[in-house]
């Protein structure tokens, strides 16, 4: 549904906790200096790796320590856990959140200037704990407009980033749900590593279902077409690798419980992504989300 009337998020944010609001506007607010550094820091990659041995963009590397950082100044968080972070960033005992971070999902789209984005995953608890547990969790799409995408028990809403004005972020899309019928269907991985189940299953969407194949290499970008069209996204299980490539926390857990607060469904083929106990908070899992036919169609072709 598209607002009649202009609404601020921090107007709107008045729905939430107000320490939960003031958060997520804090968030909000990190965007235009988090994104005034792009321009500048385009290349270059660190010269060690991070813990999952895969090489880092220069701007991962700095997005990560400035969200860190400005997360931390806002006096609300008492945790990070980041997929950029070697251990847990332990700051506030006495702050009421704990935050998960994907602080540059796509990072391999950003040489070839395609979108990129940001995940978090909010808690009140300490992790391990299933995805069930989120206080809220948001994505933001750094595209040719900047949106955040924001699920709490109030639902999912959309805001996009005006450029003038007091308010930065205006509500565009309140409490979006999937459309019933899916369009368009997004997969990473090598099909050629793909088990024949997930391949069969993938090639009669697009040939008897005729979803259309869109797919831009950002978990945040094919995330945002399959929440405005309908459809799947999947990382699946290949058969080099069974665990997929998709982290289960800092990427699966967040994006799961916005799919699902929009009447969707999560999945890693047998339950839903918040019904795992994380054994570690760095596991990857296969990761299948979209509308909630095509993902239990899904999980019936692997069962
Ligand atoms: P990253 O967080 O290191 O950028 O990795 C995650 C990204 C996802 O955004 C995307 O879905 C996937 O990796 C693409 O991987 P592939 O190039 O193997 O298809
Ligand atoms: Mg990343």
């Amino acid at each position: 549904m598209i607002p009649e009337k202009q609404v601020s998020l921090q107007e709107h944010a008045r729905e939430l906790e107000p320490e939960l609001a003031k958060l997520i506007v804090a968030i909000g607010d990190m965007t235009v200096p988090l994104q005034n550094e792009f321009p500048h820091r385009l290349m270059g990659v660190k010269n060690a790796p991070n813990k999952y041995g895969e090489v880092v963009a220069e701007l991962d590397s700095w997005a990560n320590g400035f969200i860190c950082d400005r997360l931390i100044k806002t006096g609300l968080v008492r945790k990070i856990y980041s997929e950029e972070l070697e251990s847990p960033l332990l700051y506030n005992e006495s702050a009421p959140f704990v935050v998960t971070l994907d602080p540059l999902d796509g990072s391999s789209n950003i040489a070839s200037n395609n979108p990129f984005g940001t995940i978090v995953g909010i808690y009140r608890k300490d992790l391990p704990c299933k995805g069930r547990e989120l206080v809220a969790s948001l994505f933001k799409l750094y595209g040719p407009v900047t949106t955040i995408v924001l699920a709490t028990k109030k639902g999912v809403h959309e805001y996009v980033k005006h450029r003038t004005g007091q308010a930065n972020y205006m509500l565009l899309h309140e409490s979006m749900k999937l459309p019933e019928k899916g369009k368009v269907i997004g997969f990473g991985g090598d099909i050629t590593d793909y088990p024949e189940q997930i391949y069969k299953f993938t090639k009669s969407l697009v040939k008897e279902k005729k979803l259309k194949l869109r797919y831009c290499g950002a978990f945040v970008g094919d995330f945002s077409q399959v929440l405005h069209y309908g459809g799947l996204f999947m990382y699946p299980m290949l058969l080099n690798k069974p665990e997929g490539k998709l982290r289960l926390t800092y990427e699966g857990i967040p994006m799961g419980n916005i799919v699902e607060r929009a009447g969707g469904k999560s999945s890693n083929g047998k339950c839903s992504l918040l019904e795992i106990m994380p054994k570690d908070v760095d596991g990857r899992t296969p990761l299948y989300v979209g509308n909630r036919e095509i993902v239990e169609a899904l999980e019936k072709a692997l069962a």
